[in-house]
């Protein structure tokens, strides 16, 4: 079971004590092969020429030849021109001996095409032009693509000269062993060789894989043209063949031997960002959200992996990953996606003065010598596979990226209210205490999680038959309540003969087979355990049949899903995984597809959920494993995090990075997973996690127990407290999730991208903007009596939420935090839709009317809108929805119906609280000429008006007479 399992048994009898991942256990890029070799390519002399003649265009692409002076070897390059100002880059082997994969599982459909122009062609270039304002040069020697926004270069590929695609080739023992055979056999039967058998011996050969790399790779060549050329070429005539290194052909990393059976295949090019100073994105790493200089360490890591007890700061990999990274700059924002599953590395790198890319910035902008971010990317296999977004802003780049990968369906509400999660809820009778428990102690909360546990021995679709005999009475017991249950189904399978899905697999050929073609055999939480192949469909479709409600007893349509391990985690496998050489749907290795395993898990279950409800229920499942496109399938989360304020601390990095990269719904354990959080700590945790997206609280199995109820008053009160204020601002939780589901703008932001020019905000770690309306700093130091909260835009005011004090922007302010206190602000010129009275669940909240927060700016101005729909059901896609827009300008508030579909709802605002006006007006009336009644308070500038009782489908204004 290797080291792992006995890291495992440690940290579980003294869970307290165990508090550093086990490094050993991570190869670092020493240690790998590929990752070597490529950041060994030395820059400034790049072999790669265009070769003109091989031009060929159509209106949105462009096709031509990449040659190495070196090797010859060639490489088939296509730009294509997409929707939105994008532009997608492709570079593959020509007439490879194996076809290299493509991930296109990332890609939410096939990207609408655009026209690429070329403007220009000498024999030194070719400019081309696509979206609006989109340019490109294609240098011919050496190889280099420059791509503008206008007049300025924003990103320029290889410029550095770093291009090292690695081409497939045949290892010399291999070779000189099929060179004589083809000698012996053309000698000998000559024309007796069956075509098929004589050409994969040809294209072995170094002078086939070059002569021939024109044609498809599965085409035959004449017999007589084969012949023809073994008779040619005699074996001593020896090839041109680089010296065989370590690592290209085997690879051992502790006792695990990877067999490489295709050699060395990695790609890799330079990346840089002229103008840039900033680059975010790549999650997942446990690191600043301003991505570091790579140069002294490791580069970034994107190598899906359960790390125990994750070390913070530094570039390992984590869980998940997503090979997505922005740059910005003071005037403009850009954005990459390098569609590789493979295990990936960025490097980091500041340029300095004189760089390469520095001068030809100089050279093409006449800018100054700034420093920028240049970037080099990795991959072990597959192809470059780049797009190129060009923004400008920030939430062009998101939207542009959210075209190609997708964004994230609008939740069920209950997903966005609190979820109460332990490793283990032990049995019906704890599941039933702790739900009485929240009820007792008035504690909001939408969902009860079962853990492993809960399973007969492990075997995921089953339950303990004497801890949870009757699953479906304890379901009741919860929704009774309107809350739901989620259960964890993890993807590696107890290998034994009585498990139906076990036998359903091995009769069906289901499995991941390991290098020898023989069904992969692991070892995780049921011991022995073979791991579904989820690349291929008709798995896939397998997998999604189990959740409908026959075939998984004991659930019903409140039961929903948590997977879990699907890194795949392997606790004997290499780095605790798959090894790589193992094989996979397609005749793939596993070498080419890990990093989207875990994601294809997710596409079954959703599957699954949304054909148990017909298509009707909108699904919901969270996931430890992700890839770029994991954001259509649900939320993730930030897994085995520590009880410690560096980890509360990191998790505002964590998901701003992940938010920027397309996957919204996301959120770290409240509370920590690992070791028992002391009061303060989980108090201030609460208190953040309230305000992120997804808001969990989850702890191991050998921690104490943490229902809210069990700490002193102070703390079960002030924790009680903040998860009501998270059921309060649900209504604009709601509406920001929909708007991303439309515009792929994140609800939880980074300030930039709201004030792109405002560099202040351009490295911050410690505070983010819900929407544009609301600016959260948690506190995440033990001790803190006040925190320093930079207030972002010009001529903006700030009021925090419970006094509304208010703050001037742009600047630092210091605000007292006490231990009850969540320095929380909302923007002048906002109207934030609320629902004030938080009831045990949110489902129970549906008919609760409105209260609207307008925070008036300067201008005595303020804008918002709402979205509501049955928080629950598909209809919202067709239209079933209400959408109103609010607008408050000349002491006149107003209510437009943007939206009403068939949905009709008996929602009303029964409160209205104006903050900003410095005085009172002397009297307020509606649109129908109705006097209503308000208080106004001088202190807090506040006005309130009691019982408007306007319903929410129709249009209403208030005029304050001033
Ligand atoms: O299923 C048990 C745990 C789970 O509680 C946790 O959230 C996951 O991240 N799981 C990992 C496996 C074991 C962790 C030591």
């Amino acid at each position: 079971m290797g080291n792992w399992l006995l890291i495992l048994t440690i940290c579980a009898a003294a869970v307290q004590s165990c508090v550093a991942v086990d490094r050993g256990n991570f190869k670092t890029c020493d240690q790998n092969a590929f990752c070597k070799r490529q950041r060994a390519t030395q820059p400034g002399n790049s072999p790669w020429e265009i070769l003109l003649d091989s031009l060929n265009s159509t209106i949105s692409s462009l096709q031509v030849q990449v040659i190495s002076s070196r090797s010859q070897a060639r490489l088939q390059l296509q730009l294509i021109a997409l929707a939105d100002s994008t532009l997608h880059f492709e570079l593959d082997e020509v007439n490879p001996i194996k076809l290299r994969y493509r991930a296109q599982e990332s890609l939410s459909g096939s990207p609408q095409l655009s026209s690429l122009k070329i403007t220009e062609q000498s024999s030194d270039s070719i400019s081309l032009s696509f979206g609006g304002t989109g340019k490109a040069i294609l240098l011919v020697k050496p190889f280099r693509l420059d791509v503008y926004d206008g007049d300025q270069l924003v990103i320029s590929v290889n410029a550095r000269g770093l291009l090292n695609f690695e081409h497939q080739r045949v290892r010399k023992s291999k070779l000189w062993e099929a060179m004589s055979t083809v000698a012996q056999t053309v000698g000998s039967v000559g024309s007796s060789l069956p075509g098929k058998a004589y050409s994969w011996v040809l294209q072995w050969l170094p002078w086939s894989s070059e002569a021939g790399r024109n044609e498809e790779p599965s085409s035959e060549p004449a017999e007589e043209e084969m012949k023809a050329e073994a008779e040619t070429k005699h074996p001593d005539e020896k090839p041109v063949e680089e010296e065989e290194e370590p690592g290209l052909w085997e690879e051992t990393f502790k006792s695990h031997v990877d067999s490489k059976p295709y050699g060395p295949t990695s790609v890799g090019v330079d990346i840089s960002f002229p103008g840039s100073r900033h680059v975010y994105g790549i999650p997942e790493h446990a690191d600043t959200f301003a991505l570091k200089q790579t140069k002294n360490g490791d580069p970034y890591r994107l190598y899906n992996t359960d790390v125990f007890e994750y070390e913070l700061y530094n570039p390992m990999a984590l869980y998940g990953a997503v090979p997505f990274m922005m740059a910005k700059r003071q005037q403009g924002t850009v954005g990459i996606f390098w569609n590789n599953a493979a295990e990936t590395y960025v490097d980091i790198e500041e340029s300095s003065s004189g760089s390469v890319v520095s001068s030809l910035m100089n050279l093409v902008s006449g800018g100054g010598n700034e420093p920028h971010q240049q970037t080099h990317w990795f991959s072990e296999s597959g192809i470059i596979d780049l797009y190129i977004m060009i923004g400008p802003t920030p939430k062009d780049v998101v939207r542009q990226y959210g075209s190609l990968t997708g964004k994230t369906p609008l939740p069920q509400r209950f997903a966005l209210g609190y979820h109460q999660c332990r490793w283990n809820y032990n049995d019906q009778e704890d599941v039933h205490s702790v739900n009485k428990g929240f009820d007792l102690h008035d504690i909001p909360y939408d969902v009860l999680w079962l853990d492993i546990e809960h399973t007969d021995n492990k075997k995921y679709f089953t339950w303990d038959p004497v801890k949870f005999p009757d699953p479906l009475e304890m379901v009741h017991n919860l929704t009774a309540n309107g809350r739901k249950l989620v259960t964890i189904v993890d993807p590696h399978m107890k290998r034994d003969s009585s498990y139906f899905f076990h036998e359903h697999c091995e009769q069906n050929d289901f499995y991941v087979k390991d290098k020898s073609g023989k069904i992969y055999e692991g070892w995780c939480w049921p011991g022995s355990a073979s791991y579904p192949d989820f690349f291929n469909p008709a798995v896939r479709d397998y997998w999604a049949s189990r959740f409908a409600l026959d075939k998984y007893e004991g659930t019903s349509l409140d039961v929903y899903t948590w997977n879990d391990m699907n890194e795949p985690s392997v606790f004997n496998g290499p780095e605790v995984t798959m090894p790589k050489d193992c094989l996979h749907y397609g005749g793939y290795e596993h070498r080419d597809v890990h990093n989207m395993y875990g994601m294809m898990v997710v596409e079954g279950t959703i599957r699954g959920q949304l054909m148990r409800s017909d298509y009707k229920l909108r699904p919901f499942v969270l996931s430890r494993s992700f890839f770029a496109g994991s954001q259509r399938f649900g939320a993730v989360w930030t897994g085995d995090n520590i009880a410690d304020w560096e980890h509360l601390a990191i998790a505002v990095p964590m998901l701003l990075s992940l938010s920027v990269s397309g996957i919204p719904f996301c959120g770290a354990d409240v509370g920590g997973f690992f070791n028992n959080p002391n009061t303060e700590l989980l108090t201030r945790w609460y208190q953040a996690g309230a305000f992120q997206p997804f808001f969990r609280g989850h702890a191991h199995l050998h921690t104490k127990r943490r229902e809210p109820w069990l700490f002193d008053e102070q703390t079960n009160k002030i924790i009680k407290a903040s998860i009501k204020k998270r059921y309060t601002y649900l209504p604009y939780w709601y509406t920001l999730f929909y708007e991303h589901e439309k515009t792929a703008v994140p609800p939880m932001r980074p300030l930039w991208m709201e004030y792109p020019q405002d560099g202040e905000t351009f490295s911050m770690d410690n505070q983010y903007l819900l929407g544009d309306s609301i600016l959260v700093h948690p506190v995440v130091r033990s001790g803190e009596q006040e925190v320093s909260v930079y207030f972002p835009g010009v001529d903006t005011l700030w009021y925090e939420i419970e006094t509304f004090r208010v703050y001037e922007a742009p600047g630092y302010q210091t605000i007292p935090v006490a231990i009850e206190k969540i320095p929380i602000f909302q923007r002048g010129g906002t109207i934030v839709p609320k629902k004030e009275r938080a009831r045990r669940a949110s489902s129970l909240m549906t008919k609760d009317p409105y209260t609207f927060i307008v925070t008036l700016d300067k201008q005595g101005k303020a804008q918002g809108r709402l979205y509501i729909d049955d928080g629950q059901s598909l209809e919202y896609q067709k239209g079933s929805y209400i959408t109103l827009e609010l607008n408050m300008e000349g002491h006149t508030l107003s209510s437009k119906v943007t939206n009403q579909g068939a949905f009709e709802t008996p929602e009303s605002i029964d409160k209205i609280v104006i903050v900003g006006l410095s005085r009172a007006p002397s009297s307020i009336v509606d649109n129908t000429g109705r006097i209503l009644e308000y208080r106004y308070d001088a202190t807090s500038q506040a006005l309130v008006l009691r019982k408007p009782n306007f319903s929410v489908s129709n249009e209403w204004s208030v005029n304050l007479k001033m």
